[in-house]
């Protein structure tokens, strides 16, 4: 006996064997502890769907997609830069602001003085905001303690919210995201720490899913990320890589060679990299958030990844500077506007493919029997609307595998 089964329902299964949206116009979707009982059309349910579960919802005709997932968040810290996005609105040049110790620092000082229920009251409303938008998987990255004490803190903040409201929460370890002032002048030191100290110690306590690297020129070099990256191997890890967001490193194709889940932004990332994500997996991450909001003008080489058959995921890359996105659902009309995905690809940016880049493609991002049962009720004539309409659009029911 399944618990419960919806009806009359269209599916956007998301399958890519299916075709377009992977749609099922006459289909049923039955759910048992917590995984999908079934998903296809209500012709094939194997009897009465009174007899078949518990409890029978009539969907009237409306869609059901996967839960959506938010592949890329930095979604955890205390404090705002609203004061910083003023300045720079008023001309200040985003570097002036850095060195007048703004920035990623501000954050990261307003993160180190808040304790641990603090950053959870923070960041909870934020989590609710996309919660209430259907997504039930959130990836969380550290990288505002840039110590022990503090990477720790925000990890295990991360895991708590993700108990408490009932989300599924992969939690990224990001050491490797800024230089932290008592290191001033030591980045190799630091690199060290981060690599023989602050990774051996999440990963003892569990408390990461996998690492993550700032590479860019104001951050860590190729080869400090390589450091990264080999120690995350040592500790057991998956990688993920903020890859060519601001100049092009060659971050795209240092991502493959470490076999990453995925590279993040490329904005400047050249076509040899795009080759070598799609032969080693990786998956794309397109953060049309933090272009948006840093002004950038160069769009991420999306035919390139196209012609290569690079997976493309999207993701809010929530964060207090370059991103202050409470959103993800705004994220599929800039993604298909300003980077020319189709709504298509949009919505299996923030569901089959998001599930990709984080590892969990056999658990989540398709209805398909067996995953998790995490799903959305939408009350749209159909799931193009999703990448079309800017902002307002709520599933008129959410139902979540857990809490
Ligand atoms: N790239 C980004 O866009 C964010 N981090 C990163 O590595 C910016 C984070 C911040 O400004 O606080
Ligand atoms: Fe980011």
């Amino acid at each position: 006996m399944w618990d419960q089964v919806w009806i009359n329902a269209r599916l956007a299964t998301m399958r890519k064997d299916l075709g377009p949206y992977g749609a099922i116009s006459d289909g049923a979707l039955g759910i048992k502890d917590g995984r999908i009982a079934f998903a296809g059309p209500a012709a094939g349910l194997p009897g009465n769907p009174e007899r078949l579960a518990a409890r029978v919802h009539d969907a009237g005709g409306r869609w059901i997609t996967p839960g959506l997932i938010d592949c890329h968040t930095h979604i955890v810290f205390a404090g705002d830069r609203a004061e910083e996005f003023e300045m720079r609105a008023g001309g200040a040049r985003y570097e002036d602001i850095h060195r007048a110790g703004g920035g990623i620092q501000s954050t990261v000082r307003a993160t180190r003085a808040a304790d641990e229920d603090d950053l959870v009251r923070q960041s909870r409303p934020r989590l609710q905001a996309l919660m209430a938008e259907g997504v039930t998987t959130i990836e969380i990255k550290s990288g505002y303690g840039l110590d022990i004490a503090n990477e720790t803190k925000m990890l295990r903040a991360a895991r708590r919210l993700g108990e408490e409201l009932g989300l599924r929460v992969t939690a990224t370890f990001l050491g490797a995201h800024a230089l932290p002032p008592e290191f001033s002048g030591r980045q190799s030191a630091y690199v060290a720490e981060v690599c023989e100290r602050m990774m051996p110690a999440v990963a003892k306590a569990k408390l990461a899913d996998a690492v993550d690297a700032f590479c860019e020129k104001i951050a860590f070099t190729p080869e400090e990320t390589a450091r990264v990256f080999s120690a995350a191997a040592a500790n057991g890890l998956r990688v993920k890589l903020h890859a060519d967001q601001l100049s092009d490193l060659g971050g795209a194709a240092l991502a493959a060679r470490f076999r990453a889940l995925s590279a993040d932004h490329l904005e400047y990332a050249n076509e040899a990299g795009i080759a070598a994500m799609a032969a080693a997996g990786t998956v794309a991450v397109l953060l049309p958030g933090a272009f948006l909001m840093t002004r950038e003008k160069k769009t991420p080489p999306v035919r390139a990844m196209r012609a290569h058959g690079v997976r493309m995921a999207v993701a809010s890359d929530s964060n207090p500077g370059t991103s202050p996105a409470r959103s993800l659902l705004a994220m599929l009309p800039l993604a298909s506007a300003l980077f020319g995905l189709t709504p298509e690809e949009a919505l299996a940016g923030v569901t089959r493919e998001a599930a990709h880049a984080l590892g969990l493609a056999d658990e989540a991002g398709t209805l398909e029997t067996g995953k998790r049962a995490d799903l959305c009720v939408w009350d749209l004539a159909h799931p193009r609307e999703l990448a079309y309409w800017l902002g307002g659009t709520r599933p008129a029911e959410i139902h979540r595998s857990i809490g």
